[in-house]
């Protein structure tokens, strides 16, 4: 290496073999760029229109029909390919059309193809259509901020995952202000239509931006976007219309793969149990996912909590004629027992050692800590309409924020029609340690949002299992299973005879389990002493002999962990084949809703969990799929949320595997290696697991 000057440095770095070492243009970056995915075989014709399907219905909430007059009675569109189109038909497809296309809430891979393929499909129908990108999200909209994309920026974006081309932020264009704003800066951008790519709240934001431009002739187009999964539309007879929205099977290929990289840590140095948080906002469809992808030793699923039913206390609280609320869905201490279950049955088996999943809403779904959420939500959101101020900035520091609690509490016993936050609230919540307090009163996202991934899910629970498992210990109830032949070996080593000291040290030695457990009693040095004296292999004034005294630690369990948290790396993958083909096909299908006259439909796929030749491009309506949600402490009328499906065939299969993959017996452990997400070979055309099993299992 040159560096005794400048000059040698520069020449060195001019070579074209540093270059290829150099440049930012790898191969795999090339082949994405270059990669053309499949479109659906509709857009092959020379011209599409829409068919009306009436036949999907659903059920439609009477608030909609009143705020979304104007889209409330749209149905479902198919898009179908026109071989011999009308003059009307082709002058409907060919008119200049200027589009504005915005990326609303976090990133998910795939978005840029949204664009490609809308860009394609405009650019094919006429050239001089035009293409605009709000920047930074929908506050581009509200300050006019646009760049016009043309060929070269779409062509170095094409298949890479991110929003980078134009970003993205969670601006809500939520109030009248903002939306005559928008409409304003729509039509000074003499736009015929904008696209929104986003997810429920973005959708939801989409349908009431396509009422107020209803009039205005400006079309408004939904987009299905978000890695956590939870968009996912059923008409009313179950009919799938949506199966999943883009980025999920990215997001979750890219954790799966971390996960099962750890796994083969965990199972080589054998000494850490790794706790993986995953994101996914409320639902756990990620975290199922990843399962199904990994089989970890253990993956928690919110929506099975919330249903969890505790006989024993239900049988309890019949026999002393009373009932008892606790018993419906799992408390925080409850959870903290199963895990430490499991724990302590793979360390019986001499695996101290293990991965676990946690999606990052998994609270969500535990009682107290719903009740804490709802109360916090309708607290900071009536503070910041009654003072017109805002919250977090009025109480700035944690002691602060308790202070303002502690008030409220007051109050409640001053009046008793106050109800919100009581002194029982608060006794409760003081009991939590502070810095969950500070995650449950942290600042609710734009939408009024609970931000899960602030919070350090994953530290309350391990909290919990910490404590647990030293009482366990404490009972000497968790103990690390030794292998016979091990404790023979060594024993023999240093001359002593393993069958005079087996049936001392252990409760089932001599049997036929393949492991040995210390007896209940040996919790410390102190007890192997007081227990060696008393079966009489020592005197009272003798030392323990140092190789007992080492059989003893190795079945001492060491509960360490490693807490990782997957999140935001998956969300800037590159998109996998699935997801860049998807993608595509959804911006060629928002062109043909545009092209169509169509507005408040939100663009999806069809059959997505079937083969691409039997993909189906439509347009679903929004407006009815609308439901009253808490927002802010308001009702308010949002775009349903789907969580894991505990009937779905994706989730009986976890539920069926989770004492195999748990592995709490001898031998290997049955972890799954799904590989690096790779955009060539054989595995490029797999899909989401969870939509594959979900389809085999369907009746
Ligand atoms: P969207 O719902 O906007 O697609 O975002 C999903 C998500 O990645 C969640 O999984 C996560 O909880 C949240 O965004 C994180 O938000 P932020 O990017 O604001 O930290």
């Amino acid at each position: 290496m040159p560096n005794k000057n400048e000059d040698d440095l520069s020449a060195f770095l001019e070579n074209p073999e540093v270059q290829k070492v150099t440049t930012s243009f790898t191969s795999d970056f090339m082949e994405r760029l270059n990669f053309k995915p499949p479109a659906c075989a509709v857009f092959d014709h020379p011209v599409t229109g829409l068919t009306d399907n009436r036949q999907y219905e659903f059920n439609i909430h009477p608030a909609t029909k009143e705020q979304l007059p104007h889209i409330i009675n749209n149905s479902v569109q198919q898009v179908i390919g026109i071989d011999s189109p009308s003059a009307d038909q082709v002058n409907k497809i060919k008119k200049q059309r200027n589009i504005g296309i915005v990326f609303s809430g976090g990133p998910a891979p795939g978005g840029h193809n949204v664009i490609a393929g809308l860009f394609d499909a405009m650019k094919k129908a006429n050239p001089e259509n035009r293409l605009f990108g709000f920047i930074l999200g929908p506050e581009g909209i509200l300050e006019s901020d646009i760049v016009e994309l043309n060929h070269d920026l779409i062509d170095a974006h094409r298949n890479r995952g991110g929003f980078s081309m134009i970003k993205t932020g969670r601006t809500k264009i939520d109030s009248k202000e903002k939306m005559n704003l928008a409409r304003e800066n729509c039509k000074k951008l003499n736009l015929d239509a904008v696209v929104i790519v986003g997810g429920d709240d973005s959708n939801t934001n989409a349908a009431f931006l396509a009422q107020e431009l209803f009039n205005d002739g400006i079309q408004v187009i939904g987009v299905p976007k978000t890695i956590d999964g939870d968009i996912q539309v059923k008409d009313k007879n179950g009919e799938i219309l949506c199966a999943m929205s883009f980025g999920f099977h990215t997001a979750a290929r890219s954790f799966a793969m971390n996960i099962s990289n750890l796994c083969t840590d965990s199972s080589s140095d054998v000494k850490y149990w790794h706790v993986c948080k995953v994101m996914g906002r409320v639902a756990s469809h990620l975290g199922l996912e990843v399962a199904l992808q990994v089989h970890p030793n253990m993956c928690l699923i919110g929506e099975e909590m919330a249903d969890y039913i505790d006989t024993e206390r239900i049988k309890k609280a019949d026999a002393a004629g009373t009932t008892d609320y606790t018993a419906f869905g799992m408390t925080l201490r409850h959870l903290s027992r199963v895990i430490c279950n499991a724990i302590v049955r793979r360390a019986e088996v001499g695996k101290n050692y293990g991965v676990i999943v946690i999606p990052e809403g998994i609270l969500e779904f535990i009682n107290e800590i719903q009740v804490f959420i709802i109360k916090l939500n309708t607290i900071i959101a009536e503070y910041n309409q009654t003072h017109d101020t805002d919250f977090h900035s009025d109480f700035v520091t944690l002691e602060e924020k308790l202070d303002c609690l502690r008030r409220l509490a007051r109050f409640s016993r001053e009046d008793k029609n106050f109800s919100v936050w009581n002194t029982r609230d608060d006794d409760l919540f003081n009991d939590i340690p502070a810095f969950f307090q500070e995650g449950l009163l942290t600042e609710r996202d734009s939408h009024g949002n609970f931000q899960f991934s602030q919070v350090e899910t994953e530290k309350v629970i391990l909290g919990l299992v910490q404590d647990y498992l030293k009482i366990r210990q404490e009972q000497g109830r968790y103990k690390v299973g030794i292998k016979p032949e091990w404790f023979r070996k060594t024993l023999k080593k240093e001359g002593f005879d393993p069958d005079y000291y087996g049936p001392v040290l252990f409760k089932n030695y001599l049997t036929d389990d393949p492991f040995l457990l210390a007896k209940d009693s040996l919790v410390s040095i102190k007890t192997l002493n007081q227990e060696l004296i008393r079966e009489e292999v020592i005197g009272k004034n003798d030392d323990i002999p140092p190789v007992i005294q080492r059989v003893f630690l190795a079945t001492v369990p060491k509960f360490k962990t490693q807490v990782h948290f997957y999140g935001y790396d998956g969300r800037g993958n590159d998109p996998t084949w699935f997801d860049c083909t998807y993608t595509y096909n959804l911006g060629l299908t928002v062109f043909s809703l545009v092209a169509n006259n169509a507005t408040g439909q939100m663009a999806a796929v069809k059959n997505l969990e079937k083969d691409i030749s039997d993909w189906e491009p439509i347009g679903i309506p929004i407006a009815p799929l609308m439901h009253l949600e808490e927002r802010k402490g308001k009702l308010a009328l949002v775009l349903e949320r789907t969580v894991v499906d505990i009937e779905s065939p994706a989730f009986k299969v976890v539920k069926a595997m989770r004492e195999k993959w748990l592995a709490a017996k001898p031998g290997p452990d049955e972890y799954r290696r799904p590989g690096p997400i790779r955009f060539s070979g054989s595995s490029v055309d797999s899909k989401p697991l969870t939509l594959t099993l979900d389809n085999l299992g369907r009746p």
